[in-house]
């Protein structure tokens, strides 16, 4: 007696174990495709029947239905468009009816494409049809741009292996599987909450309330699969769910994982997650403010209204049979020591709440998040993978003409650092790179961007690991400079320091007496003479050391990062 899936029927693309040998041994013959995360991800949910009623990734008529209206070919309401994107390569040498090999990253076969279209589509005009917007602030619009490849592929999915996981394997439960589960504990009306964030006190009544209004069962079914850049890892928010599963009534509510691959599609993707929760056996599905919503642009503008998904889930609840259950607000009134919907505050009385903003600086300052906001359990998962600034990694990095000094401010503050302790320090410096890690590069354009790359990704491994990274290059180019920036912010602390001592002092001291032969044309590319250096517009600090000694240019370096946070007190 539960809702029926999309469809009518719970689509199961995995083949007997006969046809799978039978396709496996006939492989060899066919071309393969790298899946990439997304496509892992959207073929992990057309085979366990997500998806359904998609038997596969979408041919060219319902890519065309689906974005210009919402509907499959057939009539059948579908928002979102369902790709295999492959490159030009991979494309021309497939016709309808080929058979195309999907493999995992490790070269697995997962499943075979049969293929029915192969066209280049017009990616712009999607992006305006399903997202409403061409701009690339929007990321789905700049993944759908940017990191999708010019040729899809269509056809039914013959699936093989489904995607395997390591973490979570009993929370992962599939549309069936999580059926079985309902009709075990006799749960008929199960209200799904989709979520993509940890969850606090506030999320914990809302849906609650949800729950009690509904008189359904709650399902908590947060997105595991890839979300919005910069969100909280999914190992951290599933401790996090885990630890709220306490706070509810007990066998009212279950958490299951959904590896999706969200687009941030507001409105279209709100009915695309309802499609998604009825085939999980969900008759209600709570939408909030700016459900899957990207944001704004960089003007500010909103690139949906808050309450444009709700809007549209409702307008087609009645065809879906899944019904919108509108997300309150939910804020703390510190005085009666409760939360309240924001509409029905009366009036005069004190509210509190911490935004998503406030939130993140005080776990970076090492600040009280206060238990009326969220449970002292969840608090401390947040703070074991967000501790404050001075106990999170941070690479430093010297740029410069050889000769400048980086080398032995590098040093200095390499020594400071280890004197301070607290955290392992790691030296990288452009002559000890050389020996190991770059050995076999020279001096070209490429070659020092390839060094200049590798350095960068030591650091941000180091970094990421809560380690300190000090990098002493030339790294003459501004633009791999920038992507080292962009490769190690997401993971903690980027200070780049221009060590801008002057051409004509470098070469007046001359230490290693490189500058002669570059002059007399014996060493060639040699940067500032024969080779460009760029000066770093984004340089967090510059210094000269034609006045100051290398002690006094280490504790600058120290003191910035003081200010920034990153060295502190316990
Ligand atoms: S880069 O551009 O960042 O990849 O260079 P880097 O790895 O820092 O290596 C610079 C050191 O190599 C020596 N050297 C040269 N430098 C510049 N140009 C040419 N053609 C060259 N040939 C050898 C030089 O000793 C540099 O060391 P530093 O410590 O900067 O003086």
């Amino acid at each position: 007696h539960l809702i029926a899936p999309h469809g009518g029927e719970l689509i199961d693309l995995m083949v007997s174990e006969e046809r799978a040998a039978e396709l496996k041994a006939h492989s060899k013959e066919w071309p393969s495709w790298d899946l990439n995360g997304r496509q892992m991800c959207d073929l992990e949910l057309l085979m366990n029947g997500s998806f359904s009623p998609l038997r596969g990734f979408m041919g060219k008529a319902d890519h065309e239905s689906v974005c210009s209206s919402m509907r499959l070919e057939d009539g059948t309401l579908w928002p979102m468009p369902i790709m295999l994107d492959v490159d030009e390569e991979t494309a021309k040498g497939l016709e309808s009816g080929a058979k195309l090999a999907l493999r995992d990253p490790e070269g697995v076969m997962l499943a075979v494409l049969n293929v029915s279209d192969v066209w280049q589509p017009d990616r712009a005009e999607e992006a305006k049809q399903v997202f409403g917007t061409d701009n690339s602030e929007h990321p789905g619009v700049d993944y759908l741009m940017n990191s999708t490849n010019g040729w899809y592929v269509g056809g039914e999915v013959e699936g093989v292996c489904m995607p395997v996981h390591y973490d979570s394997k009993d929370i992962r439960l599939t549309p069936a599987e999580l059926r079985a589960d309902f009709r075990r504990k006799g749960w008929r009306k199960v209200v799904a909450f989709q979520t993509r964030n940890p969850m606090h006190r506030a999320h914990q009544e809302l849906t609650l309330r949800a729950a009690k209004e509904t008189e359904a069962n709650l399902l908590i079914h947060p997105v595991v699969g890839m979300t919005k850049p910069g969100d909280v890892d999914h190992y951290t928010r599933v401790r996090c769910y885990k630890a709220l599963l306490p706070h509810y009534p007990k066998d009212t509510v279950a958490l299951s994982l959904l590896p999706l691959a969200m687009r941030m599609g507001g409105p279209r993707e709100a009915v695309w997650h309802a499609i998604i929760r009825k085939n999980h056996g969900c008759t209600h599905l709570i939408v909030g403010r700016d459900h899957a919503g990207p944001g704004k642009d960089s003007s500010g503008t909103p690139f949906y209204g808050p309450y444009d998904a709700q809007e549209l889930l409702r307008e087609h609840e009645e065809e879906l049979g899944v019904a919108m259950v509108p997300f309150k607000l939910m804020v703390f009134a510190p005085d009666e020591d409760k939360y309240i919907p924001l509409d029905e505050v009366p009036e005069g009385t004190k509210t509190v709440s911490i935004s998503g903003t406030e939130l993140r600086e005080r776990l970076a300052e090492g600040r009280e998040i206060p238990e009326w906001f969220t449970f002292p359990e969840v608090a401390q998962e947040l703070r074991k993978t967000h501790p404050p600034k001075h106990k999170q990694g941070f690479t430093v990095f010297f740029t410069g003409l050889s000769g400048s000094g980086k080398s032995t401010i590098a040093n200095a503050l390499l020594v400071k650092l280890l004197e301070m302790g607290g955290r392992p320090v790691t030296l990288l410096d452009g002559d000890i790179v050389r020996k190991n890690l770059s050995s076999e590069l020279g001096f070209s354009k490429e070659h020092r961007d390839i060094n200049i790359r590798r350095i960068g990704f030591v650091a941000s491994e180091i970094t990421k690991n809560g380690g300190i990274a000090i990098c002493a290059p030339i790294a003459p180019y501004n633009a791999v400079r920038q992507e080292v920036r962009r490769m190690i912010e997401g993971y903690g602390g980027f200070c780049l320091v221009h060590v801008a001592t002057p051409l004509e002092i470098c070469e007046q001291r001359d230490r290693k007496g490189l500058y002669a032969k570059a002059r007399a044309g014996i060493i060639k590319e040699f940067t500032g003479i024969s080779d460009p250096y760029e000066e770093p517009a984004d340089a967090e600090m510059a210094l000269d050391t034609t006045d100051m000694t290398p002690e006094e240019e280490a504790q600058q370096v120290i003191l910035h990062l003081e200010k920034e946070g990153y060295i502190g007190v316990d």
